[in-house]
């Protein structure tokens, strides 16, 4: 049995789709981020120093931290749904960039969007401070948007993968930060697309989401 340590909406949602959508035997843990601790009474910076979520409890009672480690470490927990390209050929590597990429420019780049008002107190400075993310983040958008533009289905073409759920689960968030993915056309259908997965449309229930 697997436990995947959340919050609600939270890049924990990755995994959770993932969870899934192998059919994984799980359980949630819904983590307090303020107070860090989880609804069944854990100090959740026990279970991970970090303080954020996404972590992932093994079968073997082992924990692993990092949403786009965790969703590869699903991916070969769970061969048989072929959501990562084998290891050691181009398409691998090329769906590894996106996850880097997607963690790193985009994860990261919705996070002051979301966090800002804790760092900066003088409400003109955040304004600021949160429009100059927007465009940033735009202009990262709009070079996903870009590559969706040959009609692909998916990050990696025609077949679905973990960088999919991670990007969808970012996207998501546009819509509490004034960041419109309905600028982005081709970021629209995919969304769009993705939310009608039963996976997906199971977490959102779990999660409280709509
Ligand atoms: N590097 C981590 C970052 C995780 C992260 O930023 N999680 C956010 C939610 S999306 C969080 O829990 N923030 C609250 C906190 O860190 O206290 C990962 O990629 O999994």
């Amino acid at each position: 049995m697997y436990t995947l340590y959340f919050a609600p909406g939270a890049c924990s949602l990755a995994p959770h789709i993932m969870l899934n959508e192998c059919h994984a035997p799980y359980t949630l843990d819904k983590v307090n981020l303020k107070t860090k601790e989880t609804k069944s009474g854990l100090n959740y910076l026990q279970i991970n120093p970090k303080g954020g979520v996404p972590a992932l409890r093994l079968p073997d009672g082992e924990v692993l931290t990092e949403c786009a480690v965790i969703l590869q470490a699903l991916a070969y927990e769970f061969p048989e749904k072929k959501l990562l390209p084998l290891a050691g050929t181009k398409e691998h590597i090329r769906c590894l960039e996106w996850l880097n990429t997607i963690s790193t420019e985009l994860h990261k780049g919705f996070t002051p969007l979301f966090a800002a008002h804790k760092w900066i107190e003088n409400a003109e400075g955040l304004s600021q401070m949160k429009n100059s993310t927007r465009e940033l983040l735009k202009q990262k958008l709009k070079l996903v948007d870009e590559h969706f533009a040959d009609e692909r289905a998916f990050l990696m073409g025609r077949e679905i993968t973990v960088a999919d759920f991670y990007l969808f689960n970012v996207l998501n968030w546009g819509q509490f930060v004034e960041v419109k993915i309905e600028e982005f056309p081709f970021l629209k259908r995919f969304h769009q697309q993705m939310s009608k997965r039963p996976s997906v449309e199971k977490s959102f229930q779990a999660e409280g989401l709509q």
